[in-house]
């Protein structure tokens, strides 16, 4: 049996969360165009007849500018030292880009295998992706450069390979059924959270969060009572979200709920609710209250 732990880095939008997703074939990560969508680290467990392997999606590093941002560049140095393997995944760019460089600048300092996926290949020709392999050649740093694309699934099965090749012989660390640690109620919020970025466009950049207030299984019958409060940093948030007749909150809703009910197999109740806290993210107290430490 061979099994371990992969950590995936990578600056924001590179598409850590699409692979993981095709990885696993399922929603597990959260998936938007704009960055810091995937605020926790999430373990994405996968299982075969003779592997296991756990990837860490960590949040996309980013210049820490506020304590939110500080406690996510400390996340991705975590499960860097926590993991047997490290995976950077870059994007189609053809030269080496300021954040880039400073994550790869983190890599050095930890003493793993490192696999370099250069994802997005799609919008690339040959020459172009010789060109990116040769500089990260240069580097000195990667065990394996393989090109791929996350989106149409291409070389996502020979980077399995790889890893699986890397790693030791090792114990089942999860059941083997498990596809995430994270439970169903993050997941739900999460959706929640996606729902609502979506709809609001850029009018909210980032500053909100979900609550599950309560998540109740109805006796007897295949139905959740789900209760969940939108936290937003000022008033004039509280505002846009709710819409005007309270007509965003509801789309949010509806967008959510069907998802939430594929997601949990079950019909569900949905209420969503919106509070203000005071700009959350600049105070570490509730950041951590919040559940990101
Ligand atoms: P993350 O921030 O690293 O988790 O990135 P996401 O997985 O959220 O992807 C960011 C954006 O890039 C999304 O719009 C994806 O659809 C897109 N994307 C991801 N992988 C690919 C790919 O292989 N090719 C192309 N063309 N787009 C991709
Ligand atoms: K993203
Ligand atoms: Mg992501």
């Amino acid at each position: 049996m061979k099994s371990g732990f992969v950590s995936v880095v990578g600056r924001a939008n590179v598409g850590k969360s699409t692979l993981m997703e095709k990885i696993l074939g399922e929603k597990i990560s959260i998936i938007s165009n704009k960055p810091q969508t995937t605020r926790d680290e999430i373990k994405i467990i996968y299982n075969d007849e003779n592997s296991q392997i756990i990837f860490l999606d960590t949040p996309g590093i980013q210049t820490p500018r506020n304590k939110l941002q500080e406690h996510l560049l400390e996340v991705s140095e975590e499960s860097l030292k926590d993991s047997d393997i490290v995976t950077f995944i870059v994007d189609n760019s053809l030269s080496i880009g300021r954040l880039d460089k400073m994550i790869l600048k983190l890599l050095e300092k930890v003493n793993r295998p490192k696999v370099l996926l250069i994802n997005k290949c799609d919008l690339l020709d040959e020459g172009e992706i010789d060109q990116i392999k040769k500089t990260y050649i240069g580097l000195n740093m990667f065990d394996y450069i393989i090109p791929i694309s996350a989106l149409n699934d291409e070389n996502i099965d020979k980077y399995i390979e790889i890893i699986k090749e890397m790693l030791d012989e090792g114990p089942l660390y999860y059941p083997s059924d498990m596809i995430t640690d994270k439970n169903e109620r993050f997941i739900v919020s999460e959706i929640i959270r996606e729902k609502a970025l979506q709809s609001l466009n850029n009018e909210i950049p980032h500053g909100i969060f979900v609550r599950i207030d309560d998540f109740k299984k109805r006796e007897n019958k295949n139905l959740y009572d789900i209760y969940a409060t939108i936290i937003v940093e000022r008033t004039t948030h509280k505002e846009i979200v709710i819409g005007k007749n309270g007509q965003k909150i509801k789309t949010i809703g509806m967008k959510a709920r069907p998802e939430i009910e594929t997601f949990m197999d079950s019909k569900i109740n949905l209420k969503l609710w919106v509070k203000v806290e005071k700009d959350w993210r600049k105070k570490q107290k509730l950041v951590t209250r919040f559940g990101y430490k």
